[in-house]
């Protein structure tokens, strides 16, 4: 077996990835029929001649826009459950999974409908796949901290299946300070903490996410490097990065693969994750990354389940699932 095929077939977590990011066109064309709407795209040709994006923001642009297709519950049932198949054959055991409440309450639609619907999604993928999953709810950086607020007063009836909250969006200008209140009470509420830094930001605002939102896994913080203290601490104190290799050069972090940082943590002990971010968007899903990676940076058998390793030890799943995948 090489070195590929056995990273493709390892068992692993996917710990980034955000269900809105996974609407694929064909689907995305299917839900605006069936709700009665027509997309800004002619076909899915044109939908997919519009993800040559520059940056964040440009993505987001889609992204956002793309979102309006998903209006009933069983609109997010089918868009997790293809989410699930799909990472279940690139042998993904265990997936935790962002979604953005407010990009779906802001047009309308209630928080309960997302809620049953990525539900339903979730048990449907446990019953046909053996996939488990855990839901983290992001507060849209570029929004208010009183809008975060809402959304969190807002998923109170919902807490027992979400088991963390994170912060995604525009990263530029929204320092995670920003957000040190409403993370104050999700502690309180006994939630887990992660947050997207470091991507577009400055290696500052990790540190602002570990000090003031007490994230305990970092998304994305691959500018890391550039300060060389805070790489040490995040290897000392064993914190996750959950990387998005394609995502990466696609939203230009990174000129081209080679570029990328992830062996320069890896070498530093930091405990990186490979992901796949919004895989509808940036060009696949696992084993895409995976294989992308192998091809700019041909890592090793033992390099490989290192890291699939680090994504199963780094989530939330319970001690039994962990002893019998790792
Ligand atoms: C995102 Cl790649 C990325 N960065 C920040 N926020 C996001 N939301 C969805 N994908
Ligand atoms: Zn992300």
């Amino acid at each position: 077996l090489s070195a590929l095929e056995f990273a493709y077939r390892m068992p692993k977590a996917e710990l980034h990835v955000h269900i809105e990011g996974t609407l694929e066109p064909e689907l995305a064309f299917a839900l605006a029929r069936r709700n009665g709407l027509t997309l800004p795209y002619a076909d899915e040709e044109a939908l997919h001649a519009a993800k040559a994006f520059t940056d964040l923001q440009s993505f987001l642009d889609l992204y956002y826009a793309c979102a309006d297709v998903l209006r009933a519950s069983h609109d997010f049932a089918d868009l997790m459950l293809a989410y699930l198949g799909r990472a279940h054959a690139d042998g993904v055991v265990h997936a935790e999974i962002f979604f953005d409440p407010q990009t779906h309450t802001a047009r309308g639609i209630p928080f309960a409908e997302v809620m049953a619907g990525l539900n339903a999604g979730r048990a449907e993928g446990a019953r046909r796949f053996g996939i488990t999953s855990r839901l983290i709810l992001c507060f849209l950086r570029h929004l208010s901290e009183e809008e975060a607020f809402a959304t969190l007063a807002a998923a109170e009836p919902f807490l027992d299946d979400i088991d963390g909250f994170g912060l995604d969006s525009s990263e530029r200008d929204h320092p995670p300070a920003k957000f040190a209140r409403v993370f104050a009470r999700v502690r309180a509420l006994g939630k887990r903490v992660v947050a997207h830094a470091g991507e577009e930001g400055p290696a500052s605002y990790i540190t602002e996410a570990l000090d003031v939102l007490g994230a305990s896994r970092i998304d994305h913080g691959v500018r890391a490097v550039d300060d060389p203290a805070l790489v040490r601490r995040l290897a000392a104190d064993g914190v996750a990065l959950t990387v998005c290799p394609l995502s990466n050069v696609r939203l230009r972090v990174f000129p081209t693969m080679k570029d990328h940082t992830l062996p320069a943590l890896m070498a530093a002990g930091v405990r990186v994750t490979i992901n796949s971010d919004d895989p509808a968007y940036f060009g696949g899903y696992m084993n895409d990354n995976i294989r992308a990676v192998h091809e700019a940076f041909g890592f090793d058998r033992a390099t490989w389940a290192a890291l699939a390793r680090n994504s199963l030890e780094a989530s939330w799943a319970g001690a039994d699932d962990k002893a019998r995948w790792i």
